[in-house]
């Protein structure tokens, strides 16, 4: 079964490119037969596999994967994930992204993993990135934007995540400033938008996505068992995560193009709609001070607006955030 395993990893990693039968048969000293068997096992485990006359074959339908061909399936974007790299485990989607990137990898191209072992939050955290379970990917875009109005691009994020959930799910997410996505006071969603960037042009952005969806509660580590929760603990269902992919991307172009077009004032309405953060009385924890007060909204800027004690108003860049009862 080690051969079988190795077999659909490399159909899995092959992102449409045909695996021939003879060569794998030679590489591990098998007969044609013995993978043509392995083959026919994959197929009636639900496994979609396209057998291609002196090439090989090609895996387009697996169960509960989120391959290329699952969230093409569903996909209705222009160009945002067209092209995916799909992984089953890897160090951090967001390093192979760079990569990818740097070597001119395509406006839309999405990196996602099935595991990540080194996944990365901001500021070098760790991002627990269970097996199976949840969607670890990162989108490379190259929007036309001046390198200071990327940052904002984590605020479009959150609100095309946010919206995705309330489409497929039902579920009511909200947007904690500036960076996680919300249920019950539980972390479902976090975002880290990193740039590459001439002095007054962006390059690329990359996105970087981790949602928790087919958790259960042992599927965190138990330092955060208290902070995080996923789809199926809030629905106690199981999602698509492909089709949500899917969605996600949706949003993500139009709000992104609605973006590159009408500057961040109908992002900012969008935004406002469904951040938990405005009104409420915050403390908000940066690298060399901390800061008290009432958070108004965001600016134009997508930076946040406290209201302190003595009636000065300060706009914050990035911050945790803490919301006081
Ligand atoms: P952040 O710095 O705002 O949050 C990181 C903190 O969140 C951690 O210190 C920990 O307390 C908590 N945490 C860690 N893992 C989880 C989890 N699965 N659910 C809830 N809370 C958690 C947030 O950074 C940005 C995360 C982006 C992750 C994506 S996944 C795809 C891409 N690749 C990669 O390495 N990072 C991005």
């Amino acid at each position: 079964t080690q051969v079988k395993n190795e077999l659909l990893r490399r159909l899995f990693e092959a992102n449409g490119i045909p695996i021939s039968g003879q060569e794998f048969a030679d590489e591990f000293g098998l007969s044609r037969t013995a993978i043509w068997k392995y083959i026919k096992e994959f197929e009636e485990e639900g496994y979609d596999i396209l057998s291609i006359r002196k090439k090989g074959y090609v895996l387009t339908g697996s169960p509960d994967r989120i391959n290329a061909a699952n969230i093409q399936k569903k996909l209705k974007t222009k160009s945002y994930g067209r092209i995916v790299d799909y992984y089953e485990s890897c160090a951090t989607t967001q390093l192979i992204a760079h990569d990818a990137a740097q070597n001119g990898a395509a406006d839309g191209t999405l990196v996602v993993s099935e595991e990540q072992t080194a996944g990365k939050g901001r500021l070098s955290r760790p991002w627990s990135s269970a097996a199976g379970k949840g969607i670890w990917m990162s989108l490379i875009i190259r929007p036309s934007l001046m390198p200071q109005e990327a940052p904002q691009m984590t605020l479009v994020a959150a609100v095309a995540i946010v919206r995705a959930i309330e489409e497929i799910v039902g579920l009511e997410a909200t947007i904690k400033w500036p960076n996680d996505i919300m249920i019950d006071g539980k972390k479902i969603t976090g975002i880290l938008t990193e740039l590459q960037s001439d002095p007054d042009r962006v390059k690329a952005i990359i996105i970087g996505i981790g949602m928790n969806i087919n958790h259960d509660i042992d599927d965190f580590p138990e330092e955060i068992q208290d902070i995080a929760t996923s789809l199926k603990l809030k629905t106690g269902k199981v999602t698509d995560r492909a089709r949500l992919i899917a969605e996600i991307l949706s949003f993500l172009e139009l709000y992104t193009e609605m973006y590159v077009k009408h500057g961040f004032g109908p992002i900012k309405l969008l935004w406002e709609g469904y951040s938990n953060t405005a009104g409420k009385r915050i403390k908000a924890v940066m690298l060399n001070e901390t800061v008290e007060g009432i958070a108004l909204g965001i600016s134009e800027e997508g930076l946040l607006e406290v209201k302190m004690d003595d009636g000065t108003i300060k706009g914050i860049y990035s911050a945790d955030i803490i919301i006081e009862k």
